[in-house]
């Protein structure tokens, strides 16, 4: 049986349902916990500009006072990018519900609440997924495990390079979802164009992307991920990621982070020690992503 959260939408974001309007789901984890104030509350309105410029309605998600909301006001907005909360992912959800909290959601808690709604296209960054080590640790993101039963496409810059990508890539396959690359043969890698490992597939146009959702959506329940590269200009140098990633990677390690706090702890270690340079790249990646989501849900929603 389906579940269907108690779930709040914005006025913008009934109106377009209930219209037909193309409307992009954009997560709030990224915000508070993956881009450091004020840069965060900057790309949020950019983002949400973004979708509105194409003839889109944005839909950012968090939980606020135990209500997951599908649309933030400006104050919601200015909340979450100030106020420490927690980091909910899919399983949080309940929990921040029944303690009446605040919260922000990752991909996985914000594609379940988007799916939840009726939004089927959604922004982020680079999706969670099997980190180094995971072979001891178990650590996979649940982000992995969401979108094989839940409708949404999640438009990224791949995972993020910390992670293990070839063995993400696996999970992908055997959890049946779907992975395209847009405009290019390489799986993108966040802070770079190319992880090193082949996409699956490939498409070149909105069109393209839109037509496999449609026809992905007929055949089956899971979600789909439509990757593309960090524009050229914004690619984080190849020597000065991988020091940062080595030094990151030692650094968790040392300090003894574990679980949810590893992502963030180490998008902060990039952003501080390369003196805002991936804090750029970051941002410039999930704004060309929200605007080729927002391409997608107009393709989508044409007649
Ligand atoms: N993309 C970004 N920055 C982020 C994230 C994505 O550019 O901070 C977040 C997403 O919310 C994703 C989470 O779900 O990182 C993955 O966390 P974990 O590895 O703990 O599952
Ligand atoms: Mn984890």
């Amino acid at each position: 049986m389906p579940i269907t959260p108690p779930l709040t939408c914005s006025p913008d974001v009934t109106d377009a349902l209930a219209t037909g309007r193309p409307i992009v789901a954009l997560e709030s984890t990224l915000l508070a916990h993956g881009l450091p104030a004020p840069a965060n509350r900057e790309a949020a309105a950019e983002l949400e500009e973004l979708v509105r410029a194409h003839g889109g309605v944005p839909a950012t998600i968090a939980v606020l006072d135990g209500v997951p909301r599908i649309g933030l006001t400006a104050a919601e907005l200015d909340r979450v990018c100030s106020a420490p909360m927690a980091k909910l992912s899919a399983r949080d959800l309940g929990v921040a519900v029944g303690l009446g909290i605040d919260g922000a959601t990752t991909v996985a808690a914000t594609a379940t609440l988007a799916a939840a709604a009726g939004i089927s296209v959604f922004a982020t960054g680079g999706l969670g997924g099997v980190h180094r080590g995971a072979r001891d640790t178990w650590d996979v993101s649940a982000d992995l495990a969401a979108l094989s039963g839940t409708p949404v496409l999640v438009v990224c810059s791949g995972v993020k390079s910390i992670l293990d990508v070839a063995a993400t890539l696996e999970v992908l396959e055997t959890r049946s979802v779907p992975v395209l690359g847009y405009g290019t043969d390489a799986f993108p890698g966040f802070y770079r164009r190319d992880s090193g490992h082949p996409v699956p597939w490939r498409v070149d146009t909105p069109q393209q992307a839109a037509a496999v959702w449609v026809a992905h959506r007929r055949l089956a329940p899971s979600g789909m991920v439509l990757a593309q590269p960090v524009p050229q200009f914004a690619e984080l140098d190849a020597e000065l990621h991988d020091r940062l990633l080595a030094e990151g990677l030692a650094l968790v390690a040392e300090r003894g982070i574990t679980g949810k706090d590893v992502t963030p702890a180490l998008l902060e270690h990039f952003h501080t020690a390369s003196g805002g340079a991936s804090l750029a790249t970051n941002v410039a990646l999930v704004k060309a992503n929200t605007e080729l989501a927002a391409r997608v849900a107009a393709a989508l929603a044409a007649p």
